[in-house]
């Protein structure tokens, strides 16, 4: 398929926390409100803030007293606490709500954070075509248009009313599609106010970097369709650092190389130029993009890639004892297995890879790997503190835990497979009791999604956890600056190279490894033949040679996916729009579409 003639759409929620709360407690429907995480300094940190708050000045980051300020009657819902951090379980829960309509009603649907969707409706569009629909300007309520903006309902229909008739005289009637794509997602923004109680807004266009940009254009509770051949007129406003993947430092180093403000602006540079300074792969993408075309499919996956919660102890409150680190190593430890065990019963999928992430109070960050035998609450709290004894560098035997962590975090993740690791699962089922069989009753599924359900302190969060999709396409230019401000945001979970902490939990199994079967006697009951290497191991060393197994199997995957992200192609020439070629029942005009009366 020739991905230029995708439709694309991205949903996202109408200040989504508060509607959450709002459903709980519908007499607040209609008021300004915003959600505030903990009952701290000021009335608690402002995450979410409805439109009828944000039309008095209240905005996300501002304090709940500073709020009622400016807006005598805001109220202020508090996020949940338990175990002393952040619940989001019921925004999680909302979430589920809306999916589960999104993927009643379409094949192609990723889960870009707990409030936003892509869809691909390419297919959907085609059938809809089949069936002749007789649209009129009634099915498209609340659709805007990117390149055009209108001060009122009336403007609005006029504008939206010329576009379908101007469609027909689209010298390649490309936007017959994105009509339809408009229709399908006014259709389903529709059902799940119906079914959910929420309110959405969308973005329709030909990739997701579009749709995501002019989804914001007309929030809350509308649509914006993006057209390609408005894209110029739209990107000579759009400054460079609105187009996602450019926010940040990569944006502004792309500002400061070009000269620009605006992304439309690097028209005028040649594929050769963005190259010299972007690097082959950033710059082909960059050029690319200008013109409309970025590839990136939607993949149809609406899983987490990883389970985690994390809380911050600034401070006076750091953790400073080993006492206090096992206590929170149990209390984030029991968190993950709860969500872990909903996590296996709605999805049936199994982690396999626990992190430990802290940060200290020298500003040393630490990510270290194991791996996940079996969901328990003992065993991850207790391997997390393993892990974290080690970096403790106060006298053995005193009960200082230094230098003290100011955030902690455990996650879990690398989700069991059934295709393809089959191997690893029968290490599970051998080696832990408590594990279900993991036979053919288990319809395991990995996600390859990178997106992560984090219960960490909504505080610490100054950007909602998003799949930047875009990055697969960019080379080591944009991942450079994404990577550092990702470390920056989101400085209690950050990343860690899985190949390297594998690495080095591999390492330490592999001198176990020598020393266990330096001087086997084979005669010795107490030594067991490893199937897997067919080398002597003492028994009661079996469980960790087998974790080194383990190890060493999830390093290979990490090797062979970072190979494969590695060797993505390079186009070999960059798609110009005027050369496409259309496919063949596009020739129809729009106008004859939409007037076709269906077949009697
Ligand atoms: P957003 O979609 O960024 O914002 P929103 O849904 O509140 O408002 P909008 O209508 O402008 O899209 O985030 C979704 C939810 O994620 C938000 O309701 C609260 C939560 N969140 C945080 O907890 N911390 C953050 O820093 C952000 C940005 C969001």
């Amino acid at each position: 398929m020739n991905v230029d003639h995708r439709v694309i759409a991205l949903i996202d929620m109408d200040c989504f926390y508060v509607q959450v709360e709002q459903r709980l407690q519908p007499e607040f429907l209609g008021k300004p409100c915003g959600v505030a995480q903990y009952y701290t300094w000021k009335g608690g940190g402002l995450i979410a803030v409805n439109y009828e708050a944000r039309d008095f000045g209240v905005k996300r980051g501002m304090r709940g007293e500073q709020a009622k300020e400016l807006c005598p009657d805001f109220h202020v819902f508090h996020v949940q606490e338990l175990n002393g951090k952040a619940n989001l379980t019921r925004y999680r829960d909302a979430s589920a709500d809306v999916f589960r309509v999104l993927n009643a009603d379409f094949k192609l649907v990723e889960k870009a954070s707990i409030d936003e969707a892509y869809i691909d409706l390419t297919d959907d569009v085609q059938k809809l075509k089949e069936n002749k629909p007789n649209l009129t300007i009634d099915d498209f309520p609340s659709t805007h248009l990117a390149s055009c903006t209108t001060k009122n309902e009336d403007e609005r229909v006029e504008a939206i009313k010329s576009w379908l008739k101007n469609g027909q005289s689209d010298d390649e009637n490309r936007n017959l599609d994105l009509v339809l794509g408009a229709y399908l997602v006014e259709r389903i923004r529709k059902k799940i106010k119906e079914e959910t109680g929420f309110f959405c807004s969308a973005g329709i266009a030909r990739n997701k970097v579009l749709a995501k940009l002019c989804c914001g254009f007309n929030k809350p509770r509308k649509q914006t369709i993006l057209s390609t051949s408005d894209i110029d007129c739209v990107f000579d406003k759009t400054p460079v650092q609105k187009i996602q993947g450019l926010g940040g430092k990569a944006g502004e180093r792309v500002t400061e190389l070009f000269q620009v403000d605006y992304i439309g602006q690097l028209r005028k540079y040649s594929l050769d130029g963005l190259q010299t300074s972007l690097g082959d792969k950033d710059g082909c993408w960059l050029y690319n993009l200008i013109r409309g075309i970025e590839t990136t499919p939607v993949n149809s996956r609406n899983l987490y890639k990883s389970i985690s919660a994390s809380k911050n102890f600034p401070g006076k409150t750091s953790l400073d004892t080993n006492e206090k680190v096992r206590t929170w190593c149990h209390n984030l430890a029991e968190e993950v297995f709860n969500r872990l065990e909903k996590d296996r019963a709605e999805n049936k999928r199994r982690a396999k890879l626990l992190t430990v992430t802290c940060t200290t109070t020298t500003n040393e960050t630490i990510a270290r790997s194991c791996p996940l035998n079996e969901y328990s609450i003992d065993r991850f709290a207790n391997d997390a503190y393993r892990i974290l004894k080690q970096f403790n560098k106060s006298a053995s035997g005193s009960n200082v835990y230094s230098p003290a962590i100011i955030n902690l975090g455990i996650g879990a993740g690398k989700f069991l497979d059934s295709v393809n690791t089959k191997s690893i699962a029968d290490l599970f089922s051998r080696q832990t009791s408590k594990m279900e069989p993991t036979g053919n009753t288990l319809n395991m599924q990995e996600s390859e999604q990178a997106d992560e359900e984090s219960d960490d302190d909504a505080e610490t969060i100054t950007q909602k956890p998003s799949v930047t999709t875009s990055s697969q396409m960019k080379g080591d230019f944009f991942r450079k600056f994404q990577q550092n401000e990702e470390r920056l945001k989101t400085p209690f979970k950050p990343e860690p190279k899985p190949s390297s902490s594998v690495a080095s939990f591999f390492s330490r199994y592999s001198t176990n490894e020598n020393s266990a079967h330096s001087s086997p006697d084979k005669s010795d009951d107490r030594y067991i033949t490893c199937s897997k290497c067919n080398k002597s191991i003492l028994a009661w060393d079996m469980p960790e040679h087998e974790d080194f197994h383990f190890a060493r199997e999830l390093q290979m995957e990490e090797n062979k996916n970072s190979y494969q992200t590695l060797v993505v192609p390079k186009p070999t020439k960059p798609i110009k729009r005027k050369n496409e070629t259309q496919p063949s029942n596009n020739n129809q005009t729009l106008d004859a579409f939409i007037n076709k009366k269906p077949k009697n």
